[in-house]
């Protein structure tokens, strides 16, 4: 029984994909049978390392209208829920494939930010990182404070690296973890979907949570279907917990 599980756990992992932000209005990418497209391109083609090459201030002008979307966007309960989780186990990894901050907006410490963040640019000529909650965007491409060069959003585009680091710690956690929580993702975007499938292969009881199946269930212990920003708290309450299959 999961609530036996949570108890006794030692060491968590949380992976999080979009659904977990769906609650607060961050439309997802997959899902309900629809496909994220902006101006007739699809997401994985505009968000990939070869529009990069093609057309980066077509990529500045997509990530720039999703970031005026996430500005006035709050957490909701699935990431307070997994927040309070931090006083609650005495290791927890919190492993998200999202990219838009709100995870330590809602208090999260330590979140291993898989693909990158939203809020970031970096430059290709210095590296350097720069904020862009402290830059007035103009349209086309922004410059580096440091060198001048083209910045780039800091998010992880498809057939890109992910950020030096992050997997390896990722992986450290999915194999020392003894219970691994999959929230609001299709799971159908690798590396990251690998994590659950390295915890379960290391003995990890491992909970998946999500209204609708992903390839990933039938590797799971349980399944929990609803929306996170509902489940989420309930696993949080003395009282038994719904539907599970
Ligand atoms: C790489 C940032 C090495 C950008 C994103 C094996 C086979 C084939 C291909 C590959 C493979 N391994 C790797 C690849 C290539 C590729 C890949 O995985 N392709 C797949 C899709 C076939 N991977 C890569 O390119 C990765 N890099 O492998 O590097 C390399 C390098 C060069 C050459 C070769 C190898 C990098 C991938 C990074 C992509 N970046 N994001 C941006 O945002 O614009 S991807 C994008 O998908 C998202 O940003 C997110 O990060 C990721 C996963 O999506 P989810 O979070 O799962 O969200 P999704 O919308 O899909 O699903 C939402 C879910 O929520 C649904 O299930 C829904 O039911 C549920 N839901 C809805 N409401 C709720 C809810 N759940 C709970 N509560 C609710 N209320
Ligand atoms: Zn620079």
């Amino acid at each position: 029984m999961l609530r036996e599980r949570m108890r006794a756990a030692e060491s968590v992992l949380v992976l999080t994909g979009a659904g977990v932000s769906a609650e607060s209005g961050v439309p997802t990418f997959r899902g309900g049978g629809n496909t994220a497209v902006w101006k007739g391109m699809p997401f994985d083609v505009i968000s990939s390392a070869g529009m990069l090459q093609k057309d980066l201030p077509a990529v500045w002008e997509w990530f720039n209208y999703r970031r005026n979307l996430l500005a006035v966007l709050k957490p909701n309960p699935a990431h307070e829920t997994i927040a309070s989780w931090q006083d609650r186990f005495a290791d927890l990894a919190l492993v998200t494939q999202n990219i838009d901050g709100l995870h330590q907006a809602s208090g999260s410490r330590d979140v291993i930010e898989l693909h990158g963040n939203i809020w970031r640019a970096r430059c290709f000529d210095c590296d350097a990182r720069h904020d862009l909650k402290d830059m007035k965007m103009d349209d086309g491409v922004p410059s580096c404070f440091d060198c001048g060069g083209n910045l780039r959003p800091d998010v992880v585009l498809f057939g890109e690296m992910l950020p030096p680091g992050a997997f390896e710690r990722a992986f450290d956690a999915a194999q020392r973890c003894d219970l691994c929580f999959v929230i609001g993702t299709s799971a159908v975007v690798y590396p990251a979907a690998s994590i659950p499938e390295i915890a379960r292969a290391n003995g990890a009881y491992v909970v998946e949570i999500n209204p609708e199946p992903t390839p990933l269930s039938s590797i799971c212990h349980e399944v929990l279907t609803g929306k996170a920003g509902e489940i989420l708290p309930l696993l949080s309450e003395a009282r038994p917990l719904g539907r599970a299959t």
